[in-house]
C-alpha cells in the first residue's frame, strides 16, 4: 500500500549535549512517542557534532554574539570537557507524521527556557538553561539557550536540516520524504574542494551506484563542472564527514 504523502511530513529532532549530560533522554523520548503523537521514528543516529556540521546546522547565526558559543554548545565543548571528549554526542531523530513539525515544536516549546517556563510549564525547553555570555572585559554581550532539544521549524528547514544530518541510507527507503539518485562517478573532497579522482589524504564522498539526496548530486555536479551551484559545496560534504576522524 502507498502511503498518504501527508505521512511523510518529516521533522528534525535533535536531543543535545544538555539533555544527554544530565540523562534526561528518557523524559525526551517520552513526550515524542507515538502514543503521545501519532508520529513515529523514521530514523535516528548518534553524533559526534564535528565543527563542519555545527556551522551548516547554524549558518543563519553566522556573525551573530551567540554563534561561535552555540557551535561550542552543539559541538558538546560545553558539557564536556577535553578530558571526556569521547562524550561529546547529540542524538539526530528524524521524526514522522501529519502534523509532526508543530506537535513536536509544541513539545519542545519556546527558544528561550526563561520564556519556556513562564510560558508552557511542562514543555521540554522549560528544563533548560540560560547562560549569560561575556566578552573579554566581563561584560554581558548576549546569552547562550542551552535548550536541550532542536526541532526544524518549517518544512524548507525540516528538509534542508534532514538532507544535512542523513544520508538516504539511514532511512527505510518507504520513510524517505525526499528524491534521491545514483551517483555515477567518484566524489572526494579535499581542501575545500571537490576532485572526481583519489588523491593522497582526500576524502571519499561517494562512488558510483551509490544513492545520494538528488539535490545534493545536483549540487555536486556544478561544482565538479564549475557551473553556478544551488548550494554550497560544505552543506553537502559536512554530511558525508560525520562521524569520520576529521
Ligand atoms: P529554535 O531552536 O527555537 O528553532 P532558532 O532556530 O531561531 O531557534 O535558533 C537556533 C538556536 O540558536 C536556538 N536553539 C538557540 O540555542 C540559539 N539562539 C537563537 N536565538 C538566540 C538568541 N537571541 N540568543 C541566544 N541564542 C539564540
Amino acid at each position: 500500500m502507498i502511503m498518504d504523502p501527508k505521512q511523510l511530513e518529516q521533522t528534525l529532532v535533535l536531543i543535545k549535549p544538555d539533555a544527554l549530560k544530565n540523562s534526561i533522554t528518557g523524559f525526551i523520548f517520552s513526550q515524542l512517542s507515538e502514543f503521545h503523537t501519532g508520529a513515529r521514528y523514521a530514523a535516528a543516529k548518534i553524533v559526534n557534532v564535528n565543527r563542519f556540521l555545527a556551522e551548516e546546522h547554524y549558518a543563519e547565526h553566522k556573525g551573530k554574539a551567540f554563534y561561535e558559543p552555540l557551535l561550542d554548545y552543539i559541538t558538546g565543548a560545553i558539557h564536556y570537557p577535553e578530558q571526556d571528549k569521547w562524550k561529546r554526542r547529540v542524538i539526530a531523530i528524524v521524526y514522522q507524521g501529519p502534523g509532526v513539525l508543530d506537535t513536536v515544536r509544541a513539545i519542545a516549546g519556546p527558544t528561550n527556557p526563561h520564556e519556556a517556563r513562564e510560558e508552557k510549564p511542562g514543555c521540554i525547553r522549560a528544563l533548560g538553561t540560560v547562560v549569560p555570555i561575556k566578552d573579554a572585559n566581563g561584560n554581558i554581550i548576549g546569552h547562550r539557550m542551552d535548550n536541550l532539544v532542536h526541532a526544524s521549524a518549517t518544512s524548507a528547514d525540516a528538509e534542508r536540516e534532514i538532507k544535512l544530518w542523513f544520508l538516504p541510507q539511514d532511512i527505510p527507503p518507504l520513510m524517505r520524504a525526499y528524491p534521491t539518485e545514483i551517483c555515477s562517478t567518484h566524489y572526494y573532497y579535499k581542501d575545500g574542494r571537490l576532485c572526481e579522482t583519489y588523491e593522497p589524504n582526500s576524502l571519499f564522498l561517494l562512488a558510483p551506484g551509490d544513492e545520494a539526496w538528488k539535490t545534493d548530486l545536483d549540487i555536486l555536479q556544478d561544482f565538479a563542472r564549475n557551473e553556478p551551484a544551488q548550494g554550497r559545496l560544505s552543506t553537502v560534504v559536512a554530511k558525508y564527514l560525520i562521524n569520520r576522524n576529521v
